[in-house]
């Protein structure tokens, strides 16, 4: 990617504009040497950390180490499991043909891969964070319907100014979510299944809070995109989840969150159900020239 060139394409308006060929056999050997590095640690660095639906959900799909997934083979197991399907897009796109998408079951998926020098971080989502990192649970009837139910909100959220706060919702589940799993707390947000930097930050660090997923908390909590998370939100279950947030319907609850103070995760509030409270030393030292609270 030439400096400064991103992949977005934020101006198209239709899900047609934005889906691309993903051309898989493009693919350099440094390509797919890059996918097989980033595939062995992040499986190693989550073994035992993460919900077991997601292991189950890379073998039904059929991902393995050694090539970058090719959609069209992918999407026959992820069809039959849930019928979802990965469409390939250059990048990140406009809010409505994404929101389209997963109203449709269809997901996103970048198909560019980083470099070897971006190994640990970059600004867009790649095609590993999208396919190693959101398409497994989509396998998951339960995450699935979450899915849907996320798109079909977000295009009703565009109408009344709610896009803001279904942000922090997806930052908060689809993005670092957590979940219990047997009286333990495991992983399943994309952005911890694909980053090795977060996995072991939440998985090791006790800097981090770990909270109850409450919808009108989630809604009203800003978050910093380019660091990791001082508080993470935790669900009993998928059905739980999609259960708390289709029984509320979302827009009167938009106006409620519209008129309170938007709230940081720095601060544990005393209506928070606090799972284990966190030493808060990684955010000690945070410098308050980070990028804005979103
Ligand atoms: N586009 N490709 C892609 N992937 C995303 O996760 C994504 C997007 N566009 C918009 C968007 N996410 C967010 O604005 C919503 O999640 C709120
Ligand atoms: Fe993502």
């Amino acid at each position: 990617m030439e400096e400064g060139k991103t992949h977005a394409v934020l101006d198209a308006q239709t899900v047609q504009e934005c889906q691309i060929e993903q051309n898989w056999s493009a693919y350099s050997a440094q390509d797919h040497k890059t996918w097989e590095t980033l595939f062995n640690r992040q499986i190693a660095t989550l073994k035992g950390h993460v919900c077991s639906e997601y292991f189950a959900g890379l073998k039904t799909l059929g991902l393995v180490a050694e090539t970058v997934p090719d959609f069209e083979k992918m999407n026959r197991n992820l069809r039959a499991a849930t019928g979802w399907e990965v469409i390939a897009v250059p990048g990140l796109i406009a809010s409505r043909p994404f929101f389209t998408m997963l109203a449709n079951k269809q997901f996103p998926a970048g198909t560019f891969i980083r470099t070897p020098e971006q190994l640990d971080y970059l600004e867009e989502p790649d095609i590993f964070h999208d396919v190693f990192g959101h398409v497994p649970l989509l396998t998951h009837p339960a995450y699935a319907a979450y899915m849907q139910e996320y798109g079909r909100a977000g295009l009703t959220a565009m109408d009344h100014k709610g896009v803001k706060f279904l942000a922090r919702l997806n930052w908060y589940t689809i993005e670092f979510g957590l979940i219990k799993d047997k009286g333990d707390i495991k992983a399943y947000g994309a952005g911890i299944m694909s980053s090795y930097g977060e996995a072991k930050y939440v998985m090791q660090d006790p800097s981090p809070n770990f909270l109850q997923f409450e919808l009108e908390r989630v809604l009203r909590t800003g978050y910093y995109i380019d660091d990791f998370q001082a508080s993470y939100f935790t669900i009993d279950s998928f059905d739980a989840l999609f259960k708390e947030c289709i029984e509320r319907p979302f827009v009167p609850l938009y106006e409620v969150c519209r008129n309170k103070p938007t709230l940081t995760p720095f601060e544990v509030t005393d209506s928070d159900k606090v799972l284990r409270q966190g030493t808060g030393e990684y955010w000690k030292s945070f410098p308050a020239t980070k990028t804005k609270l979103k």
